[in-house]
């Protein structure tokens, strides 16, 4: 059994996937800490762990397939140490709600399937920097993890070159995750982080960077991790046709209450929601509006954690939001609808109908939540 030596998960986490694993935090541990714990954020693997004898390790540098360097951890410690706040989001986070909407191909994740960590590593630029790595020479920069398949097919994803050589993107090599070592689960020894980019191109476990003229051609790369109009189905869909998901869009959740919840009112009418809020490509969350009555009155909530060291143009983190929402007293079931707004003025669909697509991606619509009033 390859899933023989996968390290030990916390009870907490809601499985969606044994083997591979793949697990989240139930929604209102996710909102409890602005720096999600590593035993809470979600897991997905899409392989058996690899498991790391950290003297072994070795992290190749190639240019096509001719390798240009290679480094062990010590190697790039040597490199400026930066530690950035930065959530990370699967492209499929809240694909049950779209599901929901119509039938689809793909994990049902909740609202789960993102976490905010501190991420501490070498900026890839000033690796690549180092060894005069140029931007016209290359389109593409892939990452090769050493999760590998039955046939021997290792885990892959690609950014573009302009993204891994600009110091302001923040793209790391990361070796710590919260001031320790990165969880195995989550990318032990060594893991790249690239902040407001889908989960599936922070490639964990990587020991291969590949300069290229060409994306990763890795499966996950090339025929997963793409958006589709609604009207696409597993009959005529052609994954050539749309290009790798990369920035994310706008999104936020109501993590408190939850579905189906009964709740008191308070004296003053209110009852207390709050969620998270996030936006992809270094966008800052401006806005969280949260509705009882089916946007008839929109009540602005308050942004109670941001990550106060972000530049502009560097908003990585997510945000948490709260507010005491007005109800109609009145009513047994309410429904709570929240949707954010960015610093580039980008909001959410208000329904899953028209983005809808095979694979259940980009699933940012309208978080709406049924609650029971008492
Ligand atoms: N990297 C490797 N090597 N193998 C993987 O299966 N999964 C990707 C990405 N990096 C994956 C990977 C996907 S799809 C996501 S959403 C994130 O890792 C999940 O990161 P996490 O498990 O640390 O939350
Ligand atoms: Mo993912």
């Amino acid at each position: 059994d390859p899933y023989a030596l996968e390290p030990v998960r916390n009870q907490m986490l809601h499985i969606n996937g044994k083997k591979p694993f793949c697990a989240e935090p139930p929604p209102p541990v996710l909102v409890k800490n602005f720096i999600t714990p590593k035993e809470v954020f979600y897991v997905r693997n899409h392989l058996p762990v690899p498991y790391i004898d950290e003297e072994n390790y070795e992290l190749e540098l190639a240019a096509e397939e001719k390798t240009m360097k290679t480094f062990n951890i010590e190697d790039i410690k040597k490199y400026p140490q930066h530690t950035i706040t930065s959530a990370i989001m699967c492209g499929g986070n809240r694909r049950s709600e779209m599901g929901a909407e119509k039938p689809l191909k793909g994990l049902s994740w909740n609202v789960g399937a993102i976490g905010n960590a501190s991420w501490t590593g070498a900026k890839l630029s000033d690796v690549l920097r180092d060894l005069g790595v140029k931007e016209e020479d290359y389109s593409h920069i892939q990452f090769e993890g050493m999760d590998i398949d039955p046939s021997g097919v290792p885990y892959g994803a690609s950014i573009p070159i302009s993204k891994a050589l600009d110091p302001r993107a923040d793209v790391l090599l990361a070796y710590e995750m919260n001031g320790e070592d990165i969880p195995l689960d989550h990318g032990y020894p060594l893991r790249v982080i690239v902040p407001g980019v889908v989960g599936a191109r922070n490639v964990k476990w990587v020991n291969r960077i590949i300069l290229s003229k060409n994306e990763s051609p890795s499966q996950f790369q090339q025929n997963d991790y793409k958006g589709f109009s609604p009207s696409i189905n597993w009959d005529n869909v052609d994954f050539k046709t749309a290009p790798a998901i990369q920035e994310m869009p706008v999104t936020s959740a109501i993590c408190c209450p939850q579905k189906d919840e009964k709740i008191t009112v308070a004296k003053d009418g209110t009852i207390p929601v709050k969620g998270y809020a996030w936006s992809g490509g270094g966008k800052k969350i401006i806005r969280v509006d949260v509705t009882a009555d089916q946007g008839e009155t929109w009540h602005i909530a308050e942004l109670v954690a941001q990550d106060p060291d972000a530049k502009e143009g560097r908003h990585y983190a997510w945000t948490l939001w709260s507010l005491n929402l007005p109800v109609d007293k009145m009513k047994k079931s309410i429904e709570i609808w929240v949707k954010a707004v960015d610093s580039q003025y980008n909001t959410q669909p208000e329904s899953f109908k028209n983005i809808w697509n095979l694979r259940g991606f980009l699933c940012n619509a309208y978080h709406k939540v049924k609650v029971n009033l008492g």
